[in-house]
């Protein structure tokens, strides 16, 4: 009998305790008669899943766990499950139960039967596949996903947002170094950075109901894939975190301006006003960078995020002697006109501050 590997499972996971073991069983019971491990990549999710997980692959040893510390995010926990198996073939499912295992096999015959085949996806867009008991709400903002995805998509996808896939490992590894690993979208993200297109299969499926648990799909998460996109289609010419950063920076400019009218409403002098309205945009500036730009590397807790403002505040009034002395310096060497003087001391500010912010504000914990 041939019993070499053949394929891996991978399993994100955050807080799925509960459904570990049934999703381990139903696999067992789908799988019959083929090679296979499940790798559970988990967040060191409070409830303990990859205790869980590590409790089950004591006794079965098809069952591995890859706990990471300190970090979030469900494209790079299937990224690092994807590297780490030894198997041909890769399948990604979600560990709470809503896609539909039993075409996992199907999956499989697939790629072995069909060399020419790089991924084959679980689609809830083909017919015969359904998106279960979702609302109304939900279905728009899915559909409305989909489109936007189809912009940057070589291929026609049916289901671009979906989970559910099988791919060769070979292909997953040669991609991994071009993958954005932001957010949620993985297999956009594989499908995107390939450049020529993956030769894809698609088989319907219909999203289950989750019932044990809770989805960690909120409004970050779509601003996140919102992200995703722009990085494929921009990224290349400015980096998806400056583009922030600036959008974040002009938002400074009418908070300085209201706060500097108000202060001036009350009696304050031109002078405090202007010093007040800095404060308050340079202020409002760090926290929106903290909660968006910076994310992932968030501070957290009075004494990081006391210390993150300061050097924000430092590092910002810096940028703005910087600015404003290469703007007088352009004008006055006649080398560009008012605007375009300003809009180079802009620049050079903008940029001296994403710099030195990513190092010294978000760059020490
Ligand atoms: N490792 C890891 N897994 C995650 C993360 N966020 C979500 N997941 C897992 O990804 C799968 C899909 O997430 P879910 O919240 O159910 O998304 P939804 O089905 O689109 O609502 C589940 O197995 C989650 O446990 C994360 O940050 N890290
Ligand atoms: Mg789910």
């Amino acid at each position: 009998m041939n019993d070499a590997l053949e394929l891996a499972v991978v399993v994100p996971t955050f807080n799925e305790r509960g459904n570990v073991a049934t999703l381990v069983a139903r696999l067992d019971r789908a799988l019959a008669g083929r090679n296979w491990e499940a790798i559970f990549v988990d967040d060191d999710s409070p409830d303990g899943t990859a205790s869980e997980a590590r409790a089950l692959g004591r006794t079965d040893r098809r069952v591995r766990v890859i706990q990471r510390i300190g970090r979030r995010g469900l494209s790079s926990a299937c990224i690092e499950g994807m590297l780490a198996t030894a198997a041909p073939a890769v399948a990604v499912i979600d560990g709470d139960l809503q896609h539909d295992e039993t075409l996992l096999p199907r999956m499989l015959d697939l790629l072995q039967g069909d060399a020419a085949l790089d991924v084959v996806i679980g689609s809830r867009f083909v017919s015969g596949g359904g998106t279960g008991e979702w609302d109304r709400d939900r279905i728009a903002k899915s559909a409305l996903a989909t489109r936007l995805s189809r912009r940057v998509l070589k291929g026609d996808l049916s289901d671009p947002m979906s989970g559910f896939f099988m791919i060769r490992s070979d292909v997953a590894r040669r991609l991994a170094p071009e993958l954005s690993a932001i957010g949620f979208k993985i297999l956009l993200d594989l499908m995107t950075a390939s450049p020529v297109p993956l030769a894809f299969a698609e088989l319907p499926y219909t999203f289950r109901v989750r019932t044990e648990g809770e989805s960690k799909l909120d409004h970050v998460v779509a601003m996140e894939y919102l992200i995703a996109l722009y990085d494929r289609m921009f990224g290349r010419f400015v980096p998806v975190r400056f583009a922030m950063f600036s959008a974040i920076g002009l938002l400074g400019v009418p908070i300085h301006m209201g706060v500097l009218a108000l202060a001036i409403l009350g009696g304050a002098t031109f002078l405090f006003a202007q010093i007040l309205g800095a404060m308050a945009a340079m202020t409002v500036n760090f926290f929106l960078n903290n909660a968006l730009t910076y994310r992932d590397r968030r501070l957290k807790g009075w004494r990081q995020l006391l210390d993150g403002w300061v050097s924000f505040c430092v590092v910002c009034s810096v940028g703005l002697v910087a600015n404003v002395g290469i703007a007088a310096f352009v004008h006055d060497a006649r080398a560009g006109g008012i605007a375009a003087s300003a809009l180079i001391g802009i620049v050079v500010g903008a940029v001296w501050n994403y710099a030195l912010s990513s190092k010294f504000t978000w760059g020490r914990y």
